[in-house]
């Protein structure tokens, strides 16, 4: 299944793009420790230019957080920034082997309450694109280059109505229109995605129908952006927009708690 039907009685739900210690933070303010709120996913690397680990809190909370596939989580990313050779270098060809199968099986969309559609990039190349086409996409692959399945993960909204070629080379950019016909088509409310780095850590367009939301503040320690995530509230789903700003890192360095020889690069 593609798409999880998310159906929550909860009081709030919260969506972001990546940051575990935004997690760690989110949880302590607005719930108790063990009984978080739902949080969606929709990361652009869970393992690139990234020193916390969301994956881990899916192992400790696996009711309460949906882990969503981005454009990186993909072989040839891994291959181009880096991490396939890190884990190479590390562990074992097996092991990145391993770390690939279980992207190919991360959702591509999460819906949610039937009324809010999440995705990493955007909507689609063409239009008449239904839930149950989503849904039956075979996604235990690694994404073409066009088609459904790559412009979830790829594509960008556009401020001009119709469709225009992607800046990135793959996908398209799409605009209002675009999205409002989706929308009604499917009886949705409106989109959440990520993809694209954000000022004020997110960005609401398309008439508050395409919302874009950035969880990583001073990206790459030198964007100076905001973070922000999303509380969805009450059963109408509004977004309520939280934002924040990066903090120093650990000072940690990489690697401080190898083995000593592994440091050396002996084993
Ligand atoms: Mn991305």
């Amino acid at each position: 299944m593609l798409i999880r039907q998310q159906k929550t009685k909860r009081k709030s739900l919260t969506v972001l793009h990546r940051k575990h210690s935004v997690v760690s933070r989110n949880i302590c303010v607005h719930t108790k420790p063990l009984k978080p709120t739902d949080v969606v996913y929709m990361p652009d690397q869970y393992v690139q230019r990234s020193r916390s680990s969301e994956s881990l809190m899916k192992l400790l909370y696996p009711e309460h957080f949906h882990l969503l596939r981005g454009n990186h989580e993909t072989d040839n990313m891994n291959q181009m920034y880096g991490f396939e050779g890190e884990v190479k270098a590390k562990y074992t060809a097996q092991m990145f082997q391993l770390f690939s199968e279980v992207f190919q099986w991360l959702p591509l969309a999460q819906c949610i309450n039937s009324k809010v559609l999440v995705m990493h990039g955007g909507l689609f190349s063409e239009d008449g694109v239904t839930l149950d086409d989503i849904r039956k996409i075979d996604r235990n692959r690694q994404p073409p280059d066009s088609g459904p399945m790559c412009d979830l993960l790829w594509s960008d909204p556009q401020p001009q109505d119709g469709r225009s070629i992607s800046k990135r080379g793959v996908s398209c950019q799409f605009g209002p229109d675009v999205t409002e016909r989706f929308l009604e088509q499917n009886k949705l409310q409106y989109i959440v995605r990520s993809h694209e780095v954000k000022a004020e850590g997110y960005e609401v367009t398309h008439s508050g129908k395409c919302i874009t939301v950035f969880s990583a503040p001073n990206y790459c320690d030198q964007m100076g952006n905001k973070g922000a995530y999303i509380h969805l509230r009450g059963s109408d789903l509004k977004p309520e927009f939280h934002q924040f700003t990066a903090v120093p890192h650990p000072n940690v360095k990489p690697m401080a708690y190898a083995n000593s020889l592994m440091q050396l690069g002996m084993m």
